[in-house]
């Protein structure tokens, strides 16, 4: 990393530091692909697994020309450029499409991707027995601005199994101005935050507070992030941030569900495109509110009451 030369980056509006204490570039385990014992040691370790060109880049390809065609004919893209650039149109904002991997076209190319032969056959051999996904897609179009503040995503889908992986997919080339996804090294195994913060449930009403979430209940700002802060929370739980470079499409990152994560802010014109899927193993129960055709998702009767 030393001959790298890094922007000025951001998080939630927040310059990071970027000395090598601090941050630094994900490992790249294509070496240990087939060794199923080393990528449990480093999942063990790093907490994220970082397989580059894992997918066939021409099939990401076609998928992001179909989600773009998508965004341009919801008028979403600015019209004087090339619509696989995703240049976004003034004003546009950050949004989840779960309507997208649901479209007939281009859902079909993105489930073909991250739910075929070759990811589920992966994820069999990383967790030792028949491997299952959630139904329900998370497809993120970040567009110019900030991007994810740091959460770990045991509070959204902690119902299961919690031997439960996302994996997070990007439908473009994300170089670093684009903000790709970004994390804290180690930071699955802070106890301060399994304690605290990784114990809740966002659908929760705390019904002696004014049904508020527990979450919000218990100080944590915005919905669902730990902190608005990527840097603090860094300075707090040690280890490094750590991003790619550049993400490729074809290249796939799998992460477990305690680890702080979110996103670097885009500093650019276009719209930067991801999916983040989940996986688990089939015996293991599912977390209900990602399942079955019409998934429940968050809110309505996901709600559970509980004394805070
Ligand atoms: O893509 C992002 O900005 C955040 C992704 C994320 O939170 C996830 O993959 O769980």
């Amino acid at each position: 990393m030393s001959n790298v030369t890094i922007p000025k980056i951001t998080a939630g509006g927040i310059e990071l530091e970027t000395s090598p204490d601090r941050f630094g570039f994900l490992l790249d385990s294509n070496d240990a692909i087939e060794n199923v014992e080393e990528l449990h040691a480093r999942m063990e370790c790093d907490g994220y697994l970082y397989l580059p060109g894992f997918y066939d880049r021409e099939q990401v390809k076609e998928a992001r020309l179909a989600i773009c065609e998508l965004l341009s004919r919801h008028e979403l893209l600015d019209p004087n450029f090339p619509v696989e650039s995703a240049i976004a149109r003034q004003g546009e904002v950050n949004q989840m499409r779960p309507e997208i991997p649901n479209d007939p076209v281009c859902g079909k190319l993105i489930r073909n991707l991250i739910y075929g032969e070759k990811i589920m056959n992966f994820y069999t051999k990383f967790l030792g027995g028949e491997a299952t996904h959630f139904d329900f897609t998370w497809m993120r179009t970040i567009a110019p601005g900030i991007g994810s503040y740091p959460h770990c995503d045991v509070i959204f889908m902690g119902r299961g199994s919690k031997n439960l992986y996302t994996t997070w997919t990007p439908f473009g080339d994300v170089p670093l101005e684009v903000g790709g996804l970004l994390l804290i090294e180690g930071s699955h195994k802070d106890e301060e935050i399994r304690r605290n913060y990784s114990s809740m449930d966002i659908d929760t009403a705390c019904v002696n507070r004014n049904n508020e979430s527990e979450v919000k209940a218990a100080g944590y700002p915005s919905y669902g992030a730990i902190s608005l802060d990527f840097r603090a929370t860094r300075d707090r739980v040690g280890g490094r941030l750590l991003t790619a470079k550049e993400f490729k499409m074809g290249d796939m990152l799998m992460f477990n569900v305690y680890l702080v994560h979110g996103s670097l802010d885009n500093q650019s014109k276009e719209i930067r495109l991801s999916t983040d899927s989940r996986y688990q193993l089939a015996s293991e129960p599912l977390d209900e509110r990602w399942v079955g055709e019409n998934p429940p998702g968050h809110g309505g009767n996901s709600i559970k009451g509980l004394i805070c």
